[in-house]
């Protein structure tokens, strides 16, 4: 099976339009992922591509509309780009130079940049504006580690009227000496032959490489990696940048944590209905099954109306059961004496967000009476099946405890509201199809707001009264 996108490191590539984005994955993934053109807005909606990168694992790069993107359409496209940011484990911020902007270096060309920004380019190039101030603030504020990137055209730089002095040397195509950046600066002219920009017949440019890339690292607080996004000349630097800037929380942690060691027998009770799709084991149960056999564990597997059946073929109790949510209350009536039980969506709420938030979510549902308005978020879409847990065992549960008057709205996919204010409590599924960032990212939002969130399975093993009862990893 192929590494799940929500295992991936998430990548956003941000920036104006025609920074050179789509240039950039494409030559991230050494093949046409986005269509590049010179049509500023090219990019529309988020596009993923998912690699592998050595040294920083499974990542999925995310190319998206450029933010400076104007009219009622262009806002639809920048709430996109804004969407997207939620699951960035890290944004890679495109610059583009005022100086490089004639149509890939080619005079001959008509720039359509010109055309869409009078004064030749300018807007889409300008370095300090205030657009882009405004999306270095978010990312700072989100905790978004970036890597500056600035996207220079070979061809633009060779020519007389950009970049006088501060020339890049350029290294081999495949960038095969190991070097940072794969395009480093001369700084003054060439020292190699010791001819400066002048002497090689340059003319005084409107602002240098070098200039550049300072106003950038002024901006950023970091030195921008030097690309030429067009040939994927330099771009090295960006798989380089990538692995040092790996954020903490992006670093997996383990499902099971210390509920199981090597050698341990576990016991797994796996509910099958209608819901569970054909033919194969859902997304927790396969990544928890994995780790097991990794750690060195015995795995059994069963459904809850075998798990008399299968306890009785063991010759001890196993040393932990995991469960579905669904059959939390089955297993813990049928468990040996003293073996532990917990929940596929008790442990996912460690590994994907942040158990005691969880854990105190689930404890206000003790407060809430029938006049309570919660909201259930699903991460992914499916059609709506009648033994639904999101739509129909959690509602059905919620109502038994708090009353028929509560109310309860139901989200899912990326469709979870900005204002959360109107709620008592969020309860949230498993989210295995979202990445631990866009997890932790929803519980900051409610956490910003005071608004108490708790997932599928803290919901129902407090309704089945064994909230304190379950292992916690
Ligand atoms: N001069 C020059 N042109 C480049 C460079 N990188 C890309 N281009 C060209 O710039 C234009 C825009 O490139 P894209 O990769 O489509 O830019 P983008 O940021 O994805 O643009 P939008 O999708 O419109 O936001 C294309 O014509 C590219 O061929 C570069 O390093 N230098
Ligand atoms: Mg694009």
């Amino acid at each position: 099976m192929k590494t799940p996108d929500s295992e991936r490191l998430h990548i956003a590539v941000i920036g104006k339009r025609n920074s050179g984005k789509s240039s950039l994955v494409n030559a991230l993934a050494g093949q046409t992922v986005s269509i590049v053109s010179d049509v500023p807005g090219t990019t529309t909606d988020p596009v993923s591509k998912a690699m592998e990168v050595p040294g920083a694992g499974p990542c999925v790069f995310i190319d998206t509309a450029g933010f400076d993107d104007d009219g009622t359409l262009g806002d639809m496209r920048t709430g996109r780009t804004m969407k997207a940011m939620e699951k960035a484990d890290m944004a890679i911020f495109m610059f583009r130079c005022p100086e490089d902007n004639a149509s890939n270096g080619n005079p001959d060309r008509t720039d359509s940049r010109a055309a869409v920004c009078p004064g030749g380019g300018n807007s889409l190039t300008d370095i300090a504006d205030n657009r882009t101030q405004k999306w270095l603030d978010i990312l700072k504020s989100e905790n978004i580690p970036i890597i500056p990137v600035l996207n220079v055209s070979l061809a633009a730089i060779m020519r007389t009227d950009c970049y006088s002095t501060g020339t890049p040397d350029t290294d081999s195509a495949d960038d095969s000496n190991g070097s940072h950046d794969g395009i480093r600066h001369r700084r003054t002219g060439n020292a190699a032959t010791g001819n400066t920009g002048a002497a090689e017949g340059r003319t005084e440019a409107p602002g240098t490489l070098k200039d550049r890339e300072a106003q950038i690292a002024d901006l950023t607080g970091k030195r921008p990696v030097i690309v030429d996004a067009a040939s994927g000349k330099g771009i090295r630097g960006v798989f380089d940048a990538i692995i040092e800037n790996i954020p903490e929380h992006s670093v997996r942690p383990t499902i099971t944590g210390s509920l199981a060691k090597p050698g341990d027998t576990v016991m797994l009770v796996m509910h099958q209905d209608s819901q569970a799709p054909a033919g194969r084991l859902i997304l927790p149960q396969v990544q928890t099954i994995r780790e097991l056999l990794d750690k060195g564990c015995s795995t059994i597997c069963c459904t809850p109306d075998k798990m008399q059946e299968t306890l009785l073929k063991l010759s001890g109790s196993p040393d932990l059961i995991i469960t579905d949510s669904q059959a939390f209350q089955k297993v813990w009536d049928a468990r040996p004496e003293g073996c532990p039980v917990t929940s596929f969506s008790i442990l996912f709420a460690g590994y994907k967000g942040d158990i005691r938030t969880f854990l105190s979510g689930a404890e206000t549902l003790d407060r809430l009476d029938g006049q309570a308005h919660i909201l259930i978020a699903e991460a992914c879409t499916h059609a709506p099946a009648s033994e639904d847990i999101g739509r129909v065992k959690i509602p059905e549960m919620l109502r038994k405890r708090l009353g028929e008057g509560i109310r309860i709205d139901t989200v899912a996919g990326n469709d979870f509201p900005d204002d959360l204010t109107g709620y008592d409590l969020i309860i949230h599924c498993g989210a295995c199809m979202f990445n631990r960032k866009h997890v932790l990212n929803r519980i900051e939002t409610a956490r910003r707001q005071n608004v108490p969130i708790t997932n599928y399975g803290m919901a129902i093993a407090w309704a089945a009264g064994i909230l304190n009862k379950t292992a916690l990893p």
